[in-house]
């Protein structure tokens, strides 16, 4: 058996080569294509997944209702089936398991009521991985986006930048915060992108579809001009096998003092252990008795944002 890629295969330097051995279909070669060029792509899920979109927003709609004010419900997969489903769609699954080259798996799920306004960002300050770049985002429309309700912003082509860490951002501090992050990564991350001179688009898309960001992509909410129009959507971070998982944020990468997590898989309703070359990899008490706990209280956590 070959060993996995190091870099997502439409990440590289040899994509043609790679999908003329994959031999997949057309619509599997466009998605990889997509991300390749683009670094995002769009995917229907289909009738089926139309319907279990129903069943998942009534299960968030009675969770939104109980608190109201709020509008993202993290990890709602923990209550809803429908969630959880959605969430490990097969369609989805295929399609990654063809552009990374190594089986993924879903970790967290967010649900947004209305356009979450969040400014631009790259996932992979967020959420890393080792090797780099084996994470994505899976954003799903569970209505029709309107142009009014804040839609997903994006600017294509920044997955090509390199990987903004906390110390590129002018963070000396070996143990950054999200203190750090507020005050010096998103000045200097939205001083490259002006730098970059990419244009921005907007995913007006409908119910059913998913739009696909690599992990280096700049997206965010943009401004809601309808105040009162919603935008149900449902956001999935996925990982993939055989890599390290860590939270950059409050590491310092360039020190090699990475923040270690041990993701759920939501798929199988249990974890992920990082691993390495096949091996196993112990990522620290904190981690598991985190991931632990989060389960025993099983409560979907509800945030303003
Ligand atoms: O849904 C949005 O408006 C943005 C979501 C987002 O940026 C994220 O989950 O990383």
């Amino acid at each position: 058996m070959s060993a996995p890629p190091e870099v997502p295969p439409f990440e590289g330097p040899e994509l043609d080569a790679y999908l003329a051995r994959a031999g997949v279909d057309a619509e599997t070669e466009a998605f990889v294509r997509s991300l390749a060029e683009r670094g995002y792509a769009l995917v229907d899920l289909g009738d089926e997944a139309r319907t279990l979109i129903d069943r998942a927003v009534a299960d968030t709609d009675r969770i939104f209702a109980a608190q109201p004010g709020m509008n993202r419900i993290q990890d709602a997969w923990l209550r809803s089936s429908a969630v959880k489903r959605l969430a490990a769609w097969p369609k989805v699954a295929r399609l990654l398991r063809a552009a990374y080259g190594r089986a993924g798996f879903p970790f967290q799920t967010l649900n947004f009521l209305k356009g979450s306004q969040q400014g631009l960002h790259p996932d992979s300050i967020h959420f890393h991985s080792v090797p780099e770049r084996f994470m994505c985002g899976v954003w799903i429309a569970l209505e029709d986006v309107r142009p009014g309700a804040g839609p997903l912003v994006y600017l294509p082509g920044s997955h090509r930048l390199p990987v903004m860490t906390m110390r590129d951002a002018g963070v000396n501090d070996p143990r950054p915060t999200p203190e750090h992050y507020a005050t010096c990564f998103v000045q200097r991350f939205a001083e490259r992108l002006d730098a970059a001179g990419l244009p921005e688009e907007r995913a007006i898309i409908p119910k059913g579809w998913a739009f696909v960001w690599a992990a280096n992509l700049a997206h965010g909410g943009s401004p809601l001009t309808d105040p009162d129009s919603t935008r149900r959507s449902l956001v999935v971070h996925w990982y993939f096998e055989d890599c390290l998982y860590y939270t950059p944020m409050t590491s310092d990468v360039e020190g090699g003092r990475l923040s270690l997590r041990l993701p759920a898989n939501v798929a199988t309703g249990g974890w992920t252990w990082p691993r390495r070359n096949g091996r196993r990899v112990y990522p620290g008490r904190n981690p598991v008795l985190a991931a632990v706990l989060k389960r025993v209280f099983r409560r979907p956590f509800v945030a303003e944002s």
